[in-house]
C-alpha cells in the first residue's frame, strides 16, 4: 500500500471510531498506530489524541503560511515574560557573548555552541505569524538557522523521537515530535525584522516553532535534547504546557 492510501485508511478509520463508537476507539486505534500525544491522559486526553493524530496523519509536510514583506506587523506584541533572573542579565551584560546552546541526549556528537556557531550556519529567514492561544497574533521576519540543520550535525540517533528544548526561564521547557523538529520552518531564530533578536522577543535565542501557538515558540533557549520518551521530563506530560492545562500538541 502506498503511504497516502495507508494515510487515508487510518484518517477515515479515525473519524469512522470517532463518529461511531466515541473518542476511546479513536484513541485506541491512535495508539496502535504510535499517535498519541505525551499528555493522552485525563479528561482532555482522548480529544488530545484525535487532534494530534488527525494532523500528523493530515498534514505532516504541510507549511505554516507565509506572509508577504507588505504584512509584516509595524507594532508586533512582546508578551511579557517573567522579569530576567540573575543568570539572564549576567549573559546580557556581555552582550551575550557566552551564550551556548547545549545540544545533547541521543544524538551522536553532543555539543555547546556559541551564537557565533550558530550564525556561521546555513541563514534562513520567513514571514510568519506569531499567534497566542489568548486570541491575539501578529506577523513578523523570523532569521535564524533550521533546527533541522543542528539536528544532523550532531547526528540524532534513530530512535529519538521528540526534541525537548529549555529556557533559562526555568519554568519554560516545550518538546516538539521530530515532524515539527526537523520540519524547514522551525528554526533557532537570531534575527527578527532585520535586526538582532530583541529580548522582548526571546533574544539571543528562540525556538520558533510557526506550525504551533505562540507557547510553543519558547524565549532564550539553552538547551535541546533529543529523547525517545518524554516520561523523565516534568510530570512526564511532555511539557510545562501540559502541566498548567494547555495542550501539548498546539497546531494551527
Ligand atoms: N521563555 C519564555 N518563552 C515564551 C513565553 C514566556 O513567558 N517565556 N511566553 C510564550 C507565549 S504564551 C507566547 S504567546 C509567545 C509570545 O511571543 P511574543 O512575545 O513574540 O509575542 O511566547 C512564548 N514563549
Ligand atoms: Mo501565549
Amino acid at each position: 500500500m502506498t503511504n497516502i492510501s495507508r494515510r487515508k485508511l487510518i484518517t477515515s478509520g479515525l473519524a469512522a471510531t470517532a463518529g461511531i463508537a466515541g473518542l476511546a476507539a479513536a484513541s485506541r486505534m491512535a495508539r496502535r498506530y504510535g499517535l498519541t500525544p505525551p499528555d493522552h491522559g485525563g479528561i482532555y486526553g482522548a480529544g488530545e489524541t484525535l487532534t494530534y493524530a488527525a494532523q500528523r496523519l493530515i498534514t505532516t509536510h504541510s507549511l505554516a503560511r507565509e506572509f508577504p514583506r507588505s504584512m509584516i506587523s509595524k507594532t508586533p506584541f512582546a508578551n511579557p515574560t517573567a522579569p530576567p533572573n540573575d543568570a539572564f542579565k549576567a549573559h546580557q551584560a556581555v552582550g551575550f557573548s557566552d551564550w551556548r546552546l547545549t545540544v545533547d541526549g541521543m544524538v551522536a556528537q553532543p555539543a555547546s555552541l556559541s551564537l557565533s556557531d550558530l550564525r556561521s550556519l546555513p541563514v534562513h529567514s520567513q514571514i510568519t505569524e506569531v499567534v497566542c492561544e489568548e486570541g491575539w497574533s501578529y506577523i513578523a521576519e523570523w532569521i535564524g538557522t533550521p533546527l533541522a540543520g543542528v539536528l544532523n550535525a550532531v547526528g540524532l540517533l534513530p530512535q529519538a523521537r521528540y526534541i525537548v528544548y529549555f529556557s533559562i526561564e526555568p519554568d519554560w521547557w516545550e518538546s516538539i515530535d521530530m515532524a515539527d523538529a526537523l520540519h524547514p520552518q522551525t528554526f533557532l531564530t537570531l534575527g527578527m525584522n532585520d535586526g538582532d533578536l530583541p529580548v522582548g522577543f526571546g533574544g539571543p535565542l528562540r525556538l520558533r516553532v510557526p506550525r504551533q501557538l505562540g507557547y510553543k515558540s519558547v524565549k532564550y533557549i539553552t538547551r535541546i535534547t533529543a529523547t525517545d520518551s518524554l516520561k523523565r521530563f516534568g510530570k512526564g506530560l511532555g511539557s510545562a504546557s501540559p502541566e498548567s492545562g494547555y495542550a501539548w500538541y498546539a497546531g494551527i
